[in-house]
């Protein structure tokens, strides 16, 4: 019997798909479309182990749908701006397009050899000029809609890679990239106004529940972070502005002892007393110090200074000091609180600390905060609170004195986000440049269209260190430009756009590859879009998932898209690891993807990562035996090369026994696939094997139909997994052009029926009807047969049944009233 020879079969394929451009799909009409994506990769090196998880995940549902009859497009490109390119330039000293386009040479070759279905004619690279000169287009399109604005604040900034990050970007307080840690730094950055879209983004995650991950959709709510409350004024004396402070629990104002503000707000600096600056202007450097992470900690003891100055309570007009204290963060709310000690635990240590006055508002469980040191939260009888005291929940406490504050000008009820606008300002070179030109005449101005893409200037090497400033700022010859408005000399914008940008729109640019009137052609994207499967990494659950959803709202505000949301499910595959732990440099157990397949094969190596658990598991390399996978795969090729029964042979005379295995087999492989448990078809397939097995070397023999039925089966469900020993198969057992091309079968009912059981029905003790039934009949159905039967209905007699005893499936007895 036959063997398959993987490296051979590796390459006759790969060039035949490529001939014959197997996976690029129609666009005709002919056939249902679906867009099945992977998240694209960075350059950075070859393909990994966790790569090769990933995309063969997305290809299992992409050559499923192709043989389901789908029209499938799954296109491929890389993320190819970013710093892995740039600082490999530096080392190198050579431009960092050189590392990237070498990397993306490397890469598609490997994905070439591990048999992805993709349709490379739509390939793109973010920092190609024709894919980020629509970057630049769309900058601008949100620009004209205020969406991208520039402000002074205090960002994060990573002292290594010295470029700002946004808060997306900062995981426990270190750089998502480089884990060191971040500190803050006052610049003028631009911003994209996702803030504005915070409802939408929440409200629309309706639309993706039961698509996507729960747990992503948790993410991306507490990120989003909705809060009801109410903005309350304070009057301070001797300033003309109330200070507005942000509360969920506007019904404890009366308990509000004092007031704090965030040290690095505006706001501090400008109501501190000139005696209070110095003590201020040192807590202040400590504060400036210190990580997000460490602001927020419940565990550390509670600092701050007093400000020098009081505000009034307006609902019972009583004095209370302002503190600044590095608690209160300077861009949640208003950036300024009212402390209620005895209700809020942050405050409570706060006022032990420094012997500020609790006051007891609402009497929970009959403790008393100030003796007990812990603040009491939720429900309870409003104590000492003016209008609200003889109510006694929180509910109607918060609408009574929100409706009070309205109708007094005080105060009005809000809704607050934890969603900060996205800053997308990097001081580095390699990305995508900002492109508005800075003129003393006419301000900030967006280079016009036409005039786009403002290219990046050619510089490499030890031009790129970081500087702290962007090094494009050196290329003084490319700053220097003239203003669009009124043609005088004006200065270039010198910072590159985070590279989230250039990955929030490449999904529509796939639909409309080399299109030069737009970023992408509206129609292609109505034909293609919404994707229909997403996969890719959870770690971009706030990242990238969020991003590329703000982005297309926009579009779809701009009225070139028609739907809210773009990616309708979404699979979160699991990482690949090693001996329990993620693949390290340091920890030397990292596994080689391209080893790996010289010594096993393409085929192999994807069955063992397909095979290894569910799709949302992570794997363990070390528990997996990609040995047996191939030995596995050369006893499927065996079973078609045994096949001795000619190509058009009447399947349906052949052994009925392996016919009812084999169909049985296409229905749960089907039902499988779809449900996403990928691991469980495949240990379908392989049970059919086996009893192909079987029947080939028992009585059924090689020569009957129903063996080249289950071979055939065989040959398409493992082509979804292991494309090339698929395609070998199919054309052992006789069949051109290709198995990727051919039509999944049609499991024939009267084959998968379950078998049926003669159900015995008595009533009082005699038998009154014999009926066939399936054997795994539960008992309302059983029942229900048995009272629409003739035989049953005389003997009832229009008597209820009062009882019901069932032996299923062979008996069923009645008790009538
Ligand atoms: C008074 C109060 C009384 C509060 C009480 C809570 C309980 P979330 O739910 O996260 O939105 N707060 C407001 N702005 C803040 C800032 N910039 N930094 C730190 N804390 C801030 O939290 C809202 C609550 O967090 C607000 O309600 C405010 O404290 C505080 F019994 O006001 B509360
Ligand atoms: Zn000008």
């Amino acid at each position: 019997a036959g063997q398959y020879d993987k490296v051979q079969a590796q390459e006759k394929w790969q060039a035949f798909w490529e001939e014959d451009e197997t996976f690029r799909p129609r666009d005709d009409g002919s056939r249902e479309r679906r867009y099945v994506l992977d998240m694209f990769p960075y350059p950075s090196g070859d393909l990994h182990m966790g790569h090769a998880e990933a995309y063969a995940m997305a290809d299992v549902i992409a050559r499923y749908w192709r043989l389901k009859g789908y029209d499938v497009m799954h296109p491929i490109g890389w993320d190819s701006f970013g710093l892995p390119a740039e600082n490999a330039a530096i080392k190198a000293d050579t431009h960092p397009a050189t590392w990237t386009y070498n990397n993306i040479e490397t890469q598609a070759r490997s994905f070439k050899r591990y048999g992805l279905s993709f349709d490379w004619s739509r390939r793109l690279h973010t920092s190609d000029e024709d894919y980020y000169k629509w970057t630049q287009w769309l900058f601008t399109r949100f620009y004209e809609r205020g969406l991208a604005y520039r402000k002074d604040s205090f960002v994060n900034w990573c002292p290594k890679d010295q470029t700002v990050l946004a808060n997306e970007q900062v995981v426990d307080g270190r750089c998502e990239r480089c884990k060191t840690e971040v500190t803050k730094r006052k610049l003028n950055q631009w911003y994209f106004k996702i803030t504005e879209y915070a409802e939408q983004l929440l409200d629309d995650m309706t639309q993706l529940e039961g698509g996507w991950p729960d747990h992503v959709l948790a993410m991306q709510r507490n990120w989003i972070g909705r809060s009801e409350g109410a903005h309350v004024d304070f009057r301070v004396e001797g300033r003309g502005e109330p200070i507005t402070v942000f509360t969920t629990r506007p019904d404890t104002l009366f308990g509000a002892t004092f007031m704090v503000v965030a040290p690095d707000a505006p706001l501090a600096a400008e109501l501190v007393t000139d005696e209070q600056r110095p003590a201020f202007e040192t807590y202040l450097e400590q504060v400036k110090k210190e990580t997000e992470i460490e602001r927020q900690s419940t565990e550390r003891v509670k600092t701050g200074v007093w400000l020098g100055r009081s505000a009034i309570n307006p609902v019972n007009g009583e004095e209370i000091p302002i503190w600044a204290a590095d608690y209160v963060l300077a861009d949640y709310g208003t950036g300024a609180i009212m402390a209620v000690p005895a209700h809020d635990q942050r405050d409570l240590d706060f006022a032990r600390q420094y012997g500020l006055p609790v006051r007891t508002v609402i009497d929970v469980d009959g403790t008393d905060p100030a003796d007990t040191g812990i603040a009491t939260s939720g429900d309870g009888a409003y104590v000492n609170s003016g209008p609200l005291t003889g109510l006694a929940d929180k509910a109607s406490g918060v609408a009574r004195i929100i409706a009070q504050l309205e109708a007094d000008g005080l105060g009005t009820g809000t809704i607050q986000y934890r969603l900060r606008d996205w800053l997308l300002s990097r001081q580095r070179f390699w990305g995508c440049p900002i492109p508005v030109v800075h003129c003393d005449t006419c301000g900030e101005v967006p280079v016009p269209d036409d005039q786009l893409p403002v290219r990046l200037p050619d510089l490499r090497g030890a031009a790129l260190a970081p500087k702290g400033t962007s090094p494009l700022a050196a290329a003084t010859d490319w700053v220097a430009t003239t203003c669009p408005t009124c043609h005088g000399p004006a200065k270039r914008d010198t910072d590159t756009m985070d590279t989230f940008v250039d990955s929030s729109w490449y999904f529509f640019r796939y639909c409309s590859p080399g299109y030069d009137k737009g970023p992408f052609d509206p129609e292609d994207v109505r034909r293609w879009m919404p994707v229909a499967q997403y996969v890719g990494g959870v770690e971009h659950a706030i990242l990238h998932l969020l991003y590329m959803r703000f982005f297309s709202k926009v579009l779809r505000d701009m009225g070139l898209v028609d739907f809210d949301e773009p990616m309708l499910r979404l699979l979160n595959q699991g990482q690949v690891i090693n001996q329990g732990k993620a693949m390290s440099k340091s920890l030397g157990n990292g596994v080689d993807l391209g080893k790996q397949i010289d010594e096993y094969g393409v085929d192999a190596v994807r069955l063992t990562m397909v095979f290894a658990g569910p799709p949302e598991d992570d794997i363990d390399w070390a528990d997996l035996s990609p040995a047996s996978s191939l030995k596995f795969l050369q006893r499927a090729y065996r079973i078609a090369s045994d096949v001795a029964s000619p190509v058009n042979a009447d399947v349906t005379a052949g052994d009925a026994a392996l016919r009812k295995v084999t169909h049985k087999s296409i229905a749960d492989v089907s039902m499988l696939i779809e449900s996403g448990r990928f691991n469980v078809a495949v240990a379908r397939v392989m049970e059919l094997v086996n009893a192909t097995r079987k029947a080939i070397d028992g009585a059924t023999g090689p020569a009957d139909p129903a063996v080249r039925e289950a071979a055939t089966f065989v040959a398409q469900a493992l082509s979804v997994v292991a494309p090339y020993v698929a395609e070998e198969m199919w054309e052992v057992l006789g069949h051109a052009p290709s198995v990727a091309s051919s039509a999944w079968p049609v499991a024939d009912p009267a084959l998968t029926a379950d078998d049926t059981v003669t159900m015995v029905v008595q009533i009082q003790g005699k038998i009154r009807a014999k009926i066939d039934v399936p054997a795994a009949i539960a008992e309302d159905e059983a029942l229900a047969l048995a009272l629409a039967d003739a035989g049953v209905q005389r003997s009832l007699d229009g008597r209820e049944v009062a009882k019901v005893i069932a032996r299923l499936p062979k008996m069923l007895s009645l008790v009538p009233r």
